[in-house]
């Protein structure tokens, strides 16, 4: 069996950000606007008045202060609250396949690799912009790559997932090379029209090369030591978008087909979840949670990560053992923790250890053991 190493990673962030103070000014007058325009209804108690957001709640409950956009000036606009997005033709790149070559190629140039090395490509996101041909088979011919492609949506966890797939791939030998892309366009299914996700999420593409590791020289990198997943069916986050959508008989609420969960509950019901999982995947390698130099843990919310490292650990952790950018960047869904580990791991030296780890719809839950060469 090969020993797979991730040897290079990837990083698209859109060039326009949002601050929490320019997204609560956004929707106040869009909730304005939209109580106004109904004050009759909600004064008969037929509808229920929306609720204005507030930038320390925001703070307060998520962490996050900031994220970047594919289109600031649709999502701010209060009539609009998506971003814009023109048309493609064809034979252009779709986006999503446009914004993982940018990701794919930083992460190619760290690894020393070619386009013509890649024989796997896993578009692995929340949410892909059409149902075929698979944007892992237009981002292969876009790249130049070789071998096979195809797509795969575990939401939140879908690059651990991604990640998984290519170690199996690359330890079995039908692939020596494989890339798994993440193009995360949160902000085309969020739902920015209520208080109570509007901050939630931001837009970026990640990308990590796994290589089968050569006897003769050995590559550079981060070797996979092992990895290991995990779902339980849960409804308390789901978004009802599909194809059956347009032959469906009876009533459905326009919020259902974008975003929605029970932020609570889900909290509540993960974080242990996930501390477990990541404890008993240190057990079943013969390591503890001593061993750990660093955590790149899901990032979508402040509170969640702090509590499961401190379950993990037995005591709080530092910023350097479970660093954070969803200050900056928000939940970015599948992104997250590939930008936590893309920043945080080239400052650790030879023989550091560490776990890559995501959590959330299905539930889903994926971690990646890791260590320096
Ligand atoms: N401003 C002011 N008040 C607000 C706001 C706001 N922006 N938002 C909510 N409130 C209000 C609520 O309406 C509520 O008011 P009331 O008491 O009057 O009803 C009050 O604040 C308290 O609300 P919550 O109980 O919801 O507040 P919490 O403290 O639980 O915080 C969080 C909400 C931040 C959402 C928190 O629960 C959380 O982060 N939970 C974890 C969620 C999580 O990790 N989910 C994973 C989702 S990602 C995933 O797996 C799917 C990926 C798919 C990507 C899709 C792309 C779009």
């Amino acid at each position: 069996m090969n020993r797979a190493v991730v040897t290079g990673t990837g990083l698209w962030t859109p060039s326009e950000g949002i601050t929490n103070a320019e997204l609560v000014a956004s929707l106040s007058q869009a909730v304005e606007v939209w109580n106004a325009e109904r004050a009759e209804p909600i004064e008969r108690g037929e509808i229920e008045e929306r609720d204005a957001p507030n930038e320390r709640f925001i703070v307060r409950a998520s962490g996050v202060h900031h994220r970047y956009v594919i289109d600031k000036k649709g999502v701010l606009d209060p009539e609009r609250l998506r971003p814009h997005l023109p048309l493609r033709g064809e034979d252009e790149d779709s986006i999503q396949c446009e914004i993982s070559l940018v990701a794919i190629r930083e992460a190619l140039a760290q690894a020393g690799r070619a386009p013509e090395d890649v024989d796997g490509v896993i578009v692995a996101c929340s949410n892909l912009q059409r149902a075929y041909p698979a944007v892992a088979v237009e981002v292969q011919g876009a790249l130049g790559a070789g071998g096979w492609a195809y797509d795969m949506n575990v939401a939140c966890s879908s690059a651990t997932f991604g990640v998984q797939a290519a170690v199996d791939a690359v330890r079995g030998g039908s692939a020596r090379c494989v890339v798994v892309v993440s193009p995360e366009i949160t902000s085309a299914h969020n739902n920015f029209e209520l208080r109570d996700y509007h901050f939630i999420f931001g837009d970026a593409c990640t990308a990590v090369i796994i290589e089968a590791d050569d006897e003769d020289s050995p590559r550079a990198g981060w070797e996979v030591v092992g990895t290991r997943l995990q779902t339980l069916y849960s409804n308390n986050i789901r978004n009802d978008f599909g194809f059956m959508n347009r032959s469906e008989d009876g009533e459905r609420d326009a919020h259902e087909l974008v975003f929605r969960q029970q932020g609570r509950k889900v909290f509540k019901e993960v974080c242990p979840m996930v501390a477990k999982h990541i404890e008993d995947h240190l057990a079943d390698e013969g390591r503890s949670a001593e061993d750990l130099d660093r955590m790149w843990l899901h990032q979508a919310n402040l509170g969640m990560n702090l509590l499961i490292s401190k379950k993990v650990l037995g005591r709080e952790a530092s910023a350097s053992e479970a660093p954070v950018i969803l200050d900056e960047y928000a939940n970015t869904s599948s992104a997250g923790s590939v930008i936590a580990f893309h920043k945080y791991k080239d400052d650790l030296g030879p023989g550091a250890f560490g776990v890559l780890c995501s959590f959330g719809a299905g539930y889903s839950i994926g971690s990646v053991l890791l260590t320096r060469r």
